[in-house]
């Protein structure tokens, strides 16, 4: 707890809801400032609840980044991301409803309609890095409050970080007079261990085709922190034996470079250096498997 904080401290959980890929991870990333949540150009790469923590002068902002509602593929995991979607609703004071500039779809009025009637909701259009004309950021702002009052409309590019000042204060009117719930340093309440294993998922769903990120899952086997070195020893599960030859690529190419890749990202995150070493195992079957997932930590 920060001494520090003034009396009109703001204090809140801001969940980030909308679509698959529309840019709630990345949105997240920057209001944070640091890599707490995985992003791709997929839909669905987002599958736990994330949380991540932005300390300004007076407010501080408990974002919950969660998983674009699932209506594709009915197993175990998809029901356990739906319910963290869920979770993350009711627990929030005000939510972030983020849209893509590029137009409104069926897909934005359904998350919408799941938005609880009590909270303040702020929309976000975003990718507006990306937009014509402003004319048109304008038409899907009316398209968009047709379907809900909301408290206030900001355009946004979480890509170069326009509009986020705006939005920001805009959330932080929404929220409840209180003190600080965590350090003015955290950033997540997720472990190294956890975030390693989601920076090897990311590279995953960047570095293979269409199939394999959904198939796939990382654990991580071992985790050593020796000063300011980790030693870190992670294995991808993978559904199909003809999945683990595409992962690792031609003579194991693919996946050096997921490994490498991931071990930066690593190395930033931490401000540590760190060894990792990557192993592909089929098992069929993961995400139907109760035992598997709770491993995973998903129930
Ligand atoms: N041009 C542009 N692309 C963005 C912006 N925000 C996110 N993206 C891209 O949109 C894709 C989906 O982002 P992600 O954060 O994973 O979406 P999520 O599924 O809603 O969490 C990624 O390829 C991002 O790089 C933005 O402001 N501008
Ligand atoms: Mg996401």
């Amino acid at each position: 707890m920060s001494a520090a904080a003034p009396p009109d401290q703001r204090t809140g959980y801001v969940a980030i809801a909308g679509r698959p890929n529309v840019g709630k991870s990345t949105l997240l990333n920057r209001l944070v400032g640091a890599k707490v949540s995985i992003t791709s150009r997929k839909a669905q790469t987002t599958r736990h609840r994330i949380l991540g923590v932005r300390t300004d002068a007076t407010a501080q902002f408990v974002f919950l980044d969660t998983p674009g509602f699932q209506t594709r593929h009915r197993n175990a995991l998809n029901r356990a991301m739906n319910k963290s979607v869920t979770d993350a609703l009711a627990s929030a004071d005000v939510v972030i409803f983020v849209i893509d500039g590029a137009g409104w779809r069926a897909e934005d009025a359904a998350v919408c309609a799941l938005l609880p009637p009590r909270l303040p909701v702020v929309l976000a259009i975003n990718k507006a890095d990306t937009a014509k004309d402003q004319g048109r950021l304008m038409a899907l702002a009316a398209r968009a409050a047709a379907e809900r009052d909301f408290s206030a409309i900001v355009p946004v590019s979480a890509r170069t970080g326009k509009g986020l000042d705006d939005l920001v204060a805009a959330v932080a009117k929404r929220m409840p007079t209180a003190q600080r719930m965590y350090e003015d340093d955290m950033l997540t309440d997720r472990s190294e261990r956890f975030l390693a294993a989601e920076l090897i998922r990311e590279k995953v769903f960047r570095l293979s085709g269409e199939e394999i990120p959904y198939g796939s899952e990382v654990t991580i086997e071992k985790f050593e922190e020796d000063g300011n070195l980790r030693r870190i020893q992670a294995t991808i599960l993978v559904d199909r034996p003809g999945h683990k030859a595409i992962l690792l690529g031609p003579k194991g190419e693919r996946m050096k470079r997921i490994a490498s890749e991931a071990r930066i990202d690593m190395e930033a995150l931490f401000d540590a250096k760190v060894f990792l070493e990557v192993w592909v195992k089929v098992k069929s079957g993961w995400a139907d498997s109760a035992t598997t997932l709770k491993g995973l930590g998903y129930i």
